[in-house]
């Protein structure tokens, strides 16, 4: 199955998707067709995996360069957790490995856990910027989104931690001070604008700690956002949206 340059989804564990049988470990370069695929065109692109970013990256082998834009509470530049390289707190460490990817615009960041000065000093000597989430609701999103040239191929990987947890709170590290669900909506919108987004995933979601299905609806709300601008995109071809 030709991916490139079909949109990707990877939606983690909305609405308790699991695939029998995927681990971390699990190569996933052909996507897997969800059950709510039929609101799409055919040949819209979906894959549901586990909570591990790297097979969604994985799945890009031989194209790029890709810039990644995430939106995550924690860097995740962990090189091993407990002798584990490949758990989620390691996925933009993985990420800078994959030569298909070039650049990493990681935003929203606030949490120390996969952030001790080793891993900070390591995204910087890769080049990742690391942009908090204060710098973002001081200076805005139309000042993320010039970090960007126009026309760049972006994968796009949110963590739900990324927002704040009053509006995302079924995550296993909530992180107070986080983005806005306009925050997030406004940069998706304005990515599709500017950028071809190739790949869009969403992880970390922890069901069975949401409250009052809020983190849920949010989720698909933040989806459907997605949806949307890219079928608003110039960036996108008839073709791509498989007409
Ligand atoms: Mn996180």
């Amino acid at each position: 199955m030709k991916i490139f340059p079909e949109f990707n989804f990877l939606i983690n564990s909305i609405f308790n998707f699991r695939i029998p049988g995927v681990s971390e470990n699990t190569p996933v370069p052909e996507c897997t067709r969800p059950k709510f695929q039929p609101i799409l065109e055919p040949s819209y692109n979906f894959a549901i995996g586990n909570i591990f970013r790297r097979p969604f990256f994985r799945a890009f082998h031989g194209h790029g360069p890709l810039t990644v834009v995430q939106i995550d509470a924690h860097i995740d530049w962990r090189d091993e957790v407990n002798g584990v390289t490949e758990g989620y707190s390691s996925t933009m460490r993985r990420a800078s490995e994959l030569p298909w990817i070039d650049r990493l615009i990681q935003m929203g960041m606030r949490g120390t856990g996969s952030a001790r000065r080793e891993e900070v000093e390591a995204a910087k000597a890769y080049g990742a910027e690391l942009i908090t989430a204060m710098e973002i609701q001081d200076r805005g999103v139309d000042w993320v989104l010039n970090l960007i040239p126009d026309g760049t191929a972006c994968l796009v990987t949110i963590d739900c931690d990324g927002l704040d947890p009053s509006i995302m709170p079924a995550v296993n590290a909530p992180a107070p001070g986080g983005l806005t669900y306009r925050h997030v909506t406004n940069l998706l919108h304005g990515l599709s604008r500017k950028v071809k987004v190739v790949g869009f995933d969403l992880v970390e979601l922890a069901p069975e700690k949401d409250v009052n299905e809020l983190t849920a609806w949010t989720a698909a709300r933040i989806i459907y956002n997605m949806i949307g601008a890219l079928v608003r995109s110039k960036h996108v071809t008839h073709k791509d949206k498989g007409g």
